[in-house]
């Protein structure tokens, strides 16, 4: 009796942690519904909002960013080189489009650099409780390994931000903003608020069918990961409206 009880409480405590660690820590975090694919496949993606600030705050905005791929930083196999990413990707550049959606966030728009490319997105004038997800359609264009490259997968890192609060850079906190960011150093690293080092990403697997590993590789080749660098996420983070009399920035706020 004893015994079949001490059973069912551990097995109650554990179901407990479980549920509450990968509600929690893994499953609610803000990630790419279809977090890896096939090179040469264009798809549908999202990102997924898993929950709102704190306990009890309301995604009003979100702000998404994908490597420019003009200064990014290329890791190989885990370790920073000085590798480009046009030594992998064959055809990087404007690889990523949102979807319209104005179901939940009233307003959206893409952001663009300087040669017109898709470097990120943004919603906002939306209202999302915290027990509820949220779906950034976007369309993530087909991606080319280059065949000189031992890239057996490229991995993409995005810095996304959900934001309950407009508040200036100093006034973030686990109550005004969700920070899925890589730290990489930039005003967004997010220290102290929720996701610290936590970048939603996907990965671009090759085709080792019709592109195959070139000789002298290794058997596995390469894991490659583009990574948005301090200088683009500093530039690309901010909610910048285009309107009929010029810019305003909606966040974050000046201080
Ligand atoms: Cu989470």
């Amino acid at each position: 009796m004893l015994t079949k009880q001490f059973k069912s409480f551990t097995h109650t405590a554990l179901a407990t942690a479980l549920l509450l660690g990968l509600s929690q820590n893994v499953l609610s975090h803000t990630r790419l519904e279809i977090p890896a694919g096939t090179e040469g496949v264009r798809i549908t993606n999202n990102v997924v909002i898993g929950h709102s600030c704190g306990e009890t705050g309301t995604t009003i905005a979100s702000s998404v960013v994908f490597p420019d791929g003009v200064d990014s930083i290329v890791n190989v196999n885990g370790a920073a080189s000085s590798d480009t990413i046009d030594m992998h990707v064959a055809n990087w550049g404007n690889n990523f489009q949102k979807v319209l959606d104005t179901g939940v966030f009233k307003a959206e728009d893409e952001k663009n650099d300087a040669n017109g490319n898709v470097v990120g997105f943004y919603v906002k004038d939306g209202k999302m409780p915290n027990h509820y997800n949220a779906y950034l359609k976007f369309r993530a264009g087909a991606v080319l390994i280059e065949p000189t490259s031992c890239a057996s997968s490229v991995k993409i890192v995005l810095a996304i931000a959900d934001i309950c609060k407009v508040t200036p850079i100093s006034r973030f906190s686990e109550e005004t903003v969700n920070v899925w960011t890589p730290a990489v150093g930039s005003d967004y690293d997010g220290v102290g608020t929720g996701g610290y080092n936590s970048p939603a990403t996907y990965t671009v697997n090759r085709d080792l069918v019709n592109n195959p590993l070139p000789e002298g590789c290794s058997e596995a080749g390469d894991a490659v990961e583009i990574i948005p660098s301090a200088a683009q996420i500093n530039r690309d983070m901010p909610i910048v409206v285009k309107g009929k009399r010029g810019e305003k920035v909606y966040w974050p706020k000046n201080q």
